[in-house]
């Protein structure tokens, strides 16, 4: 029997990473990276982009970049096109791009909960509609979706989030039973409090240099008590970007420290 470890190996696979220019998305096209996998990345800023490259090439990594608008059908379209001309069909998509509103309910406008809908919910719908042909026609293929611990618990002020990530859970079930007799996995990823720029507002230091409330919070919330990195992150996108998990369909892998599984602690 081969090595185990050889089922985890990615070389010779393309993979696109939408949202990989920094944070979450970043970690994990490193991780695939260093697998073997050749990577591509989409994020709309142009300064987002080149400041990427840079941080891929100091790592010795050859990604591509590529400007796109994951919600936006005609680019995610132009994107596929362009990612398969220069680096062949894509094998590994993971749909990791997302925005987060943090406005009370009473407050949001239908425009701020639909744009939360548009890029968490829509966008990988569209953009796994775009890569899944070329994986069908080989025969293989894998999708992994950014899921989020607000795919199974809501809290004041993130009403379009927690409905994206919720509804972007059972996407990755429908994806795995429409598909999966095509030989295409498509699971979850479901990281916990992650110490990103997406979540700075909630780390940041009060006036007087205390925590901020939320901070705290969380680290009484989770078992590890600590915010987890997105290097926390990569050994399950390895995993569930491989040939190790062939029988693996239509799961939420949950990377959050425990906090899903514990009631908290009693304040002291
Ligand atoms: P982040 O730091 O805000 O990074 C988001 C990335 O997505 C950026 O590269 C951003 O670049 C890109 N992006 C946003 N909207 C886009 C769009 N419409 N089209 C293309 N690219 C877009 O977020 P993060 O913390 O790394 O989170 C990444 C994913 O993990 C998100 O889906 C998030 O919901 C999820 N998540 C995060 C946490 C956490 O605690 N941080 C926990 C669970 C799940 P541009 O702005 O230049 O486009
Ligand atoms: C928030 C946070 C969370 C994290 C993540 C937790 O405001 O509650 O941003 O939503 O981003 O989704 O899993």
């Amino acid at each position: 029997m081969a090595n185990i470890l050889d089922s985890f190996k990615l070389d010779g696979k393309v993979a696109l990473v939408t949202g990989g220019a920094y944070g979450i998305g970043f970690a994990i096209a490193e991780a695939l990276a260093q697998a073997g996998a050749k990577i591509a990345f989409n994020c709309r800023g142009q300064g987002h982009l080149d400041q990427a490259l840079a941080d891929y090439a100091a790592k010795g990594i050859e990604a591509r970049g590529y400007i796109a608008d994951v919600a936006d059908e005609e680019q995610v379209a132009q994107l596929v096109a362009d990612i398969t001309a220069d680096l062949g069909t894509i094998d590994i998509l993971v749909n990791n791009a997302g925005i987060i509103k943090r406005i009370p309910m009473l407050e949001m406008s239908a425009a701020d909960f639909r744009q939360v809908i548009d890029i968490d919910l829509n966008a990988p719908f569209i953009v796994s509609k775009a890569v899944l042909p070329g994986r069908i026609a080989k025969g293989h293929g894998k999708i992994i979706n950014i899921c989020s611990m607000m795919s199974e618990l809501g809290r004041e002020t993130i009403a379009g989030y927690a409905a994206a990530k919720g509804g972007l859970k059972m996407l990755t079930r429908n994806i795995c039973s429409e598909f999966g007799e095509q030989n295409i996995q498509c699971n979850g990823i479901g990281p916990g409090y992650i110490a990103t720029p997406q979540t700075a507002p909630l780390r940041e230091l009060q006036p007087d240099g205390s925590r901020h409330p939320f901070d705290q919070f969380i680290c009484a919330k989770t078992p590890a008590a600590r915010w987890g990195t997105p290097e926390d992150l990569m050994g399950a996108a390895v995993f569930l970007a491989s040939d190790a998990s062939n029988f693996v369909n239509g799961q939420v892998l949950y990377v959050d420290g425990g906090i899903l599984a514990y009631i908290g602690k009693q304040p002291s």
